[in-house]
C-alpha cells in the first residue's frame, strides 16, 4: 500500500513540474525511486533533455542506473526544479529530513539535499500518506535528524538537551558496529524533541552551535507536496 502511495506521488510530481530543456534536483530514500523511473521513462518516450544533479551517493547511482545525465552543482548552481522525499511535513509545509530508513544507502542525506533544494527555483516535495502531519512529531517518533562534525557530537548533544529539551542520541550504523557516517564523513544525531517548537526558529538557533554541519528541518523551502494516498488518489498540498 506504502509502495503504490511513493509511486503515485513520485508519478505526479514527474508530470507536473518537469519539462524539456530543464536542470532537476533528484533527492534520496525509498520514495524518489518512483519519480526517478518515470523520469527516465519521460526522457525516453518523449526525447526530453534532462540534465540531473544528485543529492547523494545513492542519488547519484540511480541517475547513472537509468542512463540519466548526471551533473553536478559546479556546472548547474541553478536548477528549475529539485524533487525529494521526506520523514514528515507538516501543515505549514515544513518539513523533517535526513531520517529515512537506516541501512546504508540512506545515511542522513539532508546536508546536500538542502543545499540542492536551495539552489532550485522550486522545490517539490514527494511522500506516502503516512508523512501527512498538522503537527511535527505526530508521524515521525524519531527526531530531527542534525548532521554534526564528528568531534564534536557530544558538546553538541549536551547543548541541544539543554536549551531545547529532549534528547539529542547518535544515530548508529544497524549493526551497531560504530556511528553512521554521512556522504559528507559526518556524524548524525537524533533529536528527539519533546513538543512542537517555533521551528524557524529552533533550526536558526540549532546550526548558530559550533560543531553543526546542517538540520533537518526544512521551513520556508518547500513548495508543493504531493502525498499518495492509500484509496490510490494524489493530495497536493
Ligand atoms: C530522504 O529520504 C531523506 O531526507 C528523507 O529522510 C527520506 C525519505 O525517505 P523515504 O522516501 O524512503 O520515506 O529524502
Amino acid at each position: 500500500m506504502a509502495e503504490e502511495a511513493k509511486k503515485l506521488a513520485g508519478y505526479a510530481a514527474v508530470d507536473n513540474h518537469v519539462q524539456n530543456n530543464q536542470v532537476v534536483g533528484v533527492g534520496s530514500g525509498s520514495t524518489i525511486v518512483y519519480a526517478v523511473d518515470r523520469l527516465a521513462e519521460r526522457v525516453r518516450q518523449e526525447k526530453l533533455n534532462i540534465v540531473c544533479v544528485p543529492t547523494s551517493f545513492q542519488a547519484r547511482q540511480l541517475i547513472l542506473q537509468h542512463g540519466l545525465t548526471l551533473s553536478d552543482l559546479d556546472r548547474h548552481p541553478e536548477l528549475d526544479v529539485a524533487i525529494d522525499g521526506a520523514d514528515e511535513v507538516d501543515a505549514a509545509l515544513t518539513l523533517i529530513k535526513g531520517g529515512g530508513s537506516l541501512s546504508p544507502a540512506h545515511r542522513g542525506c539532508l546536508t546536500q539535499e538542502k543545499i540542492v533544494a536551495g539552489c532550485a527555483k522550486h522545490f517539490i516535495v514527494i511522500a506516502d500518506f503516512r508523512k501527512d502531519s498538522s503537527v511535527l512529531g505526530q508521524q515521525w517518533k524519531k527526531g530531527v535528524p542534525i548532521e554534526v562534525i564528528p568531534m564534536a557530537y557530544v558538546p553538541v548533544s549536551r547543548t541541544i538537551a539543554k536549551r531545547f529539551g529532549g534528547e539529542a542520541v547518535l544515530r548508529m550504523a544497524v549493526s551497531k558496529a560504530g556511528p553512521v557516517v554521512t556522504d559528507n564523513s559526518n556524524f548524525i544525531l537524533d533529536w528527539k524533541f519533546e513538543h512542537a517548537q517555533n521551528w524557524k526558529e529552533v533550526n536558526t538557533a540549532i546550526k548558530m552551535i559550533p560543531g553543526v554541519v546542517e538540520t533537518g528541518l526544512f521551513v520556508g523551502m518547500a513548495e508543493r507536496v504531493y502525498f499518495g494516498m492509500e484509496d490510490g488518489s494524489v493530495r497536493v498540498r
